[in-house]
């Protein structure tokens, strides 16, 4: 057993989750669950980051009050994340007490360990990012992410000595070659430590919706600098209920790869800073893409797609919970960036999940009750589809603990395949009652048992409903993970036809 603890970057509240945060979302929770399927000791944490200037801005353009828009557009997370069967065990807002209070102990420890002190920031400032830029950095004058003007900031500020980490950080690296994954990512994290790192203004007076600062009151935290903590507000850093040494630092930060430099590079130093070891692990992810774009809040209405039309909530009315959760998982290998559009859900839709996995739950269902009077039969010991059910396990199970979902499902669809293929084979719909007829519906209901266990992180629901049509309760670390090579479907069970678990679905061409 191990301890695991996973986040997601928390989100701005500047406008709905779409189907971006929700992709970060659903594989955290698919990582989550797969974690908690596996016996360990789990914690999940997403949540909402509402300071800075990009919030007050959009609040003051909605006519409402900083803390009046926050509440509302978190609690519209909250509503997507429970529509998608995310499993979080806390969902963190900046704006709670517990995290000024995490967030004010921390940087004072940092203040008096002597890693930050006051001087002048002068240089160009891109608002959508809410981060310092260097001439040299900007595209035509632009932010290099958003293509957007950015604006010309002076202000007197407290500075983190980020300076001072550059060889700790190298050494880091150096001795824990995983620290951030994948590998591409993590040559570009240490490129940006080994061209020189500067030291970071962390304040503001010219906005006050922030975390105060605790030694001087006229400043608050630059939003980031109160970001970044949410990760261990969470587990009580600073506060009476603090569970540091349970949690930290088992931690795993899955995020995307605009924001690498923020995870691998100034969070291990500022917990170098405050005397704490650094995360365990940041796993980064890829894009979705539309139309070669990034999608993004930003994009609005106008862009080259209505955000409304792919809208998390919009998709699961179309196509289904579990099936929006398998296409996020599925379609892109966490890491690479993947094209996102409605056709490539439908086609999805319709071949991994109308035609193999929800045929294969069919046809089975419907032998066992014509030919085996709706009771289905025990498997044999070793037949050939069983051998490669073990050694599916044993790939999805790598697949799942490397984060690699793409392949773990893709491995779990194989043996989709295979079972279908040992349908096709043995034709039991034209053999009559008897022992062979039993032996090929009890090695292929077997087989649905198995993809029911390695099914489960993606989808939740799916699974279940599979195992209950087949005589089996709902999925379990203990009853299931534990013993699924050794136990087998016992026989004997009543098994049940069903509406069609994914109704085929004509695209719109
Ligand atoms: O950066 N494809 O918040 P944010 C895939 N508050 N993932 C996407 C995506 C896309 N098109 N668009 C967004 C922030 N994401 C900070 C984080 S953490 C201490 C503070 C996901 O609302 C992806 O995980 O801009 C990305 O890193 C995150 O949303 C950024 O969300």
């Amino acid at each position: 057993m191990q301890r695991f603890y996973i986040t997601t970057p928390i989100y701005y509240v500047t406008d709905a989750p779409h189907v971006g945060t929700a992709y970060c979302t659903v594989n955290a929770d698919a990582m989550a669950r797969w974690h908690r399927l596996r016996g360990d000791e789990t914690l999940f944490l997403t949540g909402t980051d509402e300071h800075g200037q990009k919030v007050a801005d959009t609040a003051a353009k909605n006519n409402l009050s900083p803390q009046e828009w926050t509440d509302r557009t978190s609690a519209r997370f909250v509503e997507a994340w429970k529509l998608l069967n995310i499993s979080n065990d806390d969902f963190i807002r900046t704006t709670e007490e517990r995290h000024t209070k995490s967030v004010q102990s921390f940087l004072s420890t940092i203040y008096d360990n002597g890693f930050i002190y006051k001087g002048t920031y002068v240089g160009p400032y891109c608002v959508d990012c809410e981060d310092y830029y260097t001439a040299e950095n900007l595209l035509d004058g632009n932010c290099p992410v958003h293509g957007r003007p950015v604006i010309e900031m002076e202000e007197e500020n407290w500075f983190f000595r980020l300076s001072a980490f550059q060889d700790r950080l190298l050494a880091h690296f150096e001795s824990h070659p995983d620290f951030t994954t994948p590998e591409t990512k993590r040559n570009e994290a240490l490129s940006f430590i080994r061209s020189g790192l500067r030291d970071i203004s962390i304040t503001r007076t010219s906005i006050s919706w922030g975390v105060p600062v605790p030694w001087d009151d006229r400043h608050v935290f630059y939003v980031w600098y109160d970001a970044l903590i949410n990760y261990l507000t969470a587990i009580g850093y600073g506060t009476e209920k603090d569970e540091m040494a349970q949690w930290w630092p088992h931690s795993h930060h899955l995020i995307g790869k605009e924001i690498i430099r923020f995870h691998s590079v100034w969070w291990p130093a500022m917990c170098m800073a405050a005397g704490i070891e650094p995360p365990h692990h940041v796993q980064v992810h890829g894009w979705l893409l539309v139309g070669g774009q990034k999608l993004s809040k930003s994009m609005g209405n106008d862009g080259p797609v209505r955000l409304g039309e792919i809208a998390p909530a919009t998709l699961v009315d179309e196509f289904g919970v579990d099936a929006v959760r398998y296409y996020l998982l599925r379609n892109t290998a966490l890491g690479s960036d993947g094209e996102f559009s409605i056709e490539s859900v439908t086609a999805r839709y319709n071949t991994d999940l109308a035609n193999m996995l929800g045929n294969l739950v069919a046809r089975v269902c419907a032998v066992v009750n014509t030919k085996c009077a709706s009771v289905g039969p025990a498997p044999s010991p070793d037949s050939e589809l069983l051998q490669f059910a073990h050694v599916t396990i044993d790939e999805v199970s790598s697949a799942w603990e490397n984060f690699e979902p793409h392949i773990a499902l893709e491995k779990t669809w194989t043996l989709i395949g295979a079972a279908n293929a040992h349908l096709e084979n043995f034709a039991p719909w034209k053999m009559e009652p008897g022992e062979a007829i039993d032996r090929v519906m009890g090695d292929a209901l077997e087989a649905i048992r198995i993809i029911s266990v390695l099914i489960t992180p993606a989808m939740p629901d799916t699974a279940d409903e599979i195992r209950r049509r087949i005589g089996l309760g709902a999925v379990t670390a203990q009853g299931d993970w534990n013993t699924l090579r050794t136990a087998t479907y016992p026989g004997g069970l009543a098994v049940q036809k069903g509406e069609p678990l994914f109704p085929r679905i004509r695209s719109a061409a």
